[in-house]
């Protein structure tokens, strides 16, 4: 079996329901332009995208019980909040299941919801994505979207800014990861 882009089209096609995979097609086609623009591998950029809420087909309590038979929780404040361990149950199924060995997709599809200190170009242009794709509609989002064309390093700060406001606004908690991310491209970019 080839596990390629085509591949896992079909499998989410399938399996999550239409709005997700809606959703999913909106990355894809986002983040493949965004890997031209930055001359990204383009490939890798659909791959990582059409994957990153694979794991949506399962329940969150699904998600949860299967994120500790795999080691997946790496903070107390993981379990606050469950809906932010998705990402590495999908990295673990592309490793594990599908034999997909390119640490970068891996990296990318695992850190796609609260980012981690030291993206990669990749890390970041999925994590800016999956909040930018077509099909979000928020105040700003146009913004966002302008910035992360012009620069990834600068929209990816502007789309990490957008959560932490955002999370604060409607009174939830920030994960300890989305902090240390914020902090460290705020850091980078000040250099
Ligand atoms: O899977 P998506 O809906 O496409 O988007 P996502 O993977 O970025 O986010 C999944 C959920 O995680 C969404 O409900 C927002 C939430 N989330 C992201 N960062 C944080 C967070 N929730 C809390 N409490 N704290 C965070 O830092
Ligand atoms: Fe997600
Ligand atoms: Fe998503």
């Amino acid at each position: 079996m080839n596990y390629n882009a085509s591949f896992f089209r079909a499998l989410v096609a399938e399996k999550l329901p239409y709005e997700r995979f809606k959703h999913t097609i909106g990355v894809e086609v986002w983040a493949r332009e965004l890997a031209r623009r930055f001359g990204l591998d383009q490939e890798a950029a659909c791959l990582a995208a059409l994957t990153h809420d694979m794991a949506k087909q399962f329940s969150l309590e699904d998600q949860v019980v299967k994120a500790k038979e795999w080691n997946l929780i790496y903070y107390s404040e993981d379990l606050d909040n469950p809906q932010v361990i998705h990402g590495r149950l999908a990295a673990y199924q592309l490793e594990n299941e599908y034999q997909i060995k390119n640490r970068d997709i891996l990296n990318a599809v695992a850190n796609h919801t609260l980012g981690r200190p030291n993206m990669s170009p990749l890390e970041m242009l999925i994590y800016s994505a999956d909040l930018t794709e077509p099909g979000r509609d928020f105040p700003g989002v146009d913004k966002l979207r302008r910035k992360l064309y012009y620069d990834l390093n600068k929209g990816t700060l502007a789309c990490l800014e957008h959560t932490v406001q955002y999370l604060k606004k409607s009174n939830q908690g920030i994960h300890p990861l989305t902090l240390l991310t914020y902090n460290d491209l705020k850091n980078r970019l000040s250099e």
